[in-house]
């Protein structure tokens, strides 16, 4: 996700860096092309001029131009503003007093509610909460079906009734059976309508005013940009929302959706989808994805994801790893070999500091065949060479390179990147942050 910004943001601060010392006009210039990239980004014009002015009026402070780093500086700003834009602090769901939390998810119709449903559930599940979800999309049958369908995949149970109850109904029948199964969520899938109209709000309203839900989450497809921005304002107008779920950011390269709809409708983002499996689902953290954004990788995430991924035990010691820059080739096979689990490797690399641009950079192909290639040279090495892969010499190298069937160029080309990859942890883990490692 945000490939485009991603890119556009490190070109213009490379170019900050660069110059050291830094004037006003200096700042107003890569403002000007912060500003182009976020409206080619699709993000609302208004959020955008806020945000500009905000940044320009603290980056001219002269504590910040007189700086040893004011283009580091500056990058803090940018971070910060980015981080605001997106939505102060972790918004999550807060479980009600008395147990069931009701959580209603509306939409328009193929934004991903009913696999959304099913995420949240699982979502739950793995932190050990309980939920029962609600078919109440009676449209058709094959709605319910899907829906049962999700959650036999995942052993949740889904409550329904025939298609010819009313949605209203459904619902407090379903409350009624999750106090029965011990549930602390219920999550509503409801119908959705291809356009917004009178009619489809009053029925949503109406379950609203009836279930009084503790959260009404609008699911929006980030993909459709200003659309979803839209539809979220009128949601919010017409039926009141407790938060946004984007779906499908990984499939916006933009980001112009996420990075509007809070300071637009005033409603927090919640949760974001990143796929279609039942486990591309991630509470949202403003910080990370401005971190993200900005190409300065998503460590928090991605240590959560070993964790799941992980067991426990192997997650300690990969944290610890990383937090030490103690990583080596040994380890670099465990994780590879673990990877495919933790989710595709494009969004994985988004989360590393510093790799999502050096990949690109290289224009480096990363895909699950190089993978293998990878894995190949590293299992011809021995364990003395993965530990030590200094030891690595002309000779050894075309040992392996004969070994896993590749060229010596090859695994120079491994050990580079390998190095490379150390050498933004040692950085990071001798405290020099973020900010310092576009130097
Ligand atoms: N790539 C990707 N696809 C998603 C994501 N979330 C949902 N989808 C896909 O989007 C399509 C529509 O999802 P549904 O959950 O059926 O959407 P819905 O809002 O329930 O649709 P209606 O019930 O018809 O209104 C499906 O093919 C999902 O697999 C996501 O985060 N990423
Ligand atoms: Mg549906």
């Amino acid at each position: 996700m945000f490939e485009i910004l991603t890119e556009k943001f490190g070109d213009v601060f490379k170019r900050l860096g660069s110059k050291g010392r830094l004037s006003e006009r200096d700042v107003d210039e890569a403002l000007r092309e912060v500003r182009l990239a976020l409206l080619e980004a699709d993000v609302h014009f208004k959020v955008v001029k806020d945000f500009i002015e905000r940044v320009r009026q603290r980056s001219l402070g002269s504590e910040v131009l007189d700086s040893l780093t004011p283009a580091q500086q500056v990058l803090k700003i940018v971070n910060d503003e980015l981080t605001a834009i997106l939505g102060a602090g972790p918004s999550h769901m807060a479980p009600a007093s008395h147990p069931p939390t009701i959580v209603m998810l509306v939409g328009l119709q193929g934004s991903g509610k009913t696999t959304t449903a099913a995420k949240l559930a699982l979502h739950l599940k793995s932190s050990g909460q309980r939920s029962l979800l609600v078919a109440a999309d009676h449209r058709r049958p094959a709605a319910i079906e899907q829906l049962i369908t999700l959650g036999q995949q995942l052993d949740i149970p889904v409550y329904r009734e025939n298609t010819s109850a009313k949605p209203i109904s459904v619902c407090s029948h379903a409350i009624k059976q999750a106090k029965e199964l011990a549930a602390s969520w219920v999550i509503i899938d409801t119908g959705g309508r291809l356009h917004i109209d009178e009619a489809m709000m009053e029925e949503v309203a109406a379950i609203k005013r009836e279930l009084k839900p503790h959260e009404v989450l609008l699911v929006v497809d980030a993909m459709t940009g200003q659309d979803a921005v839209r539809a979220a304002t009128e949601f919010h107008a017409k039926v009141g929302l407790t938060g946004l779920i984007l779906t499908k950011m990984e499939g916006d390269a933009r980001g112009g959706a996420a990075l509007s709809i809070k300071s637009v409708t005033g409603v927090p983002i919640k949760f974001i989808g990143t796929g279609e499996k039942a486990d591309a689902f991630e509470a949202f953290y403003p910080d990370r994805l401005a971190s993200r954004i900005l190409g300065m990788g998503d460590l928090v995430t991605l240590i959560e994801r070993a964790e799941k991924a992980i067991d426990e035990e192997q997650a300690k010691k990969l944290e610890k790893k990383v937090r030490h820059a103690a990583l080596d080739l040994e380890d670099f096979l465990d994780q590879l070999q673990q990877m495919q689990k933790m989710g595709p490797l494009s969004q994985l690399i988004e989360m590393i500091p510093g790799l999502s641009t050096i990949a690109r950079r290289t224009s480096a192909e990363i895909d699950e065949k190089r993978l293998k290639k990878v894995e190949a040279i590293i299992l011809s090495m021995t364990p003395d060479e993965r530990r030590h892969p200094d030891i690595i010499d002309g000779s050894r190298r075309r040992r392996i390179a004969r070994g896993s069937g590749s060229t010596p160029q090859d695994v120079n080309q491994l050990l580079n990147q390998f190095r490379q990859t150390q050498r933004l942890m040692k950085q990071m883990a001798r405290g020099k942050g973020l900010w310092q490692m576009l130097r």
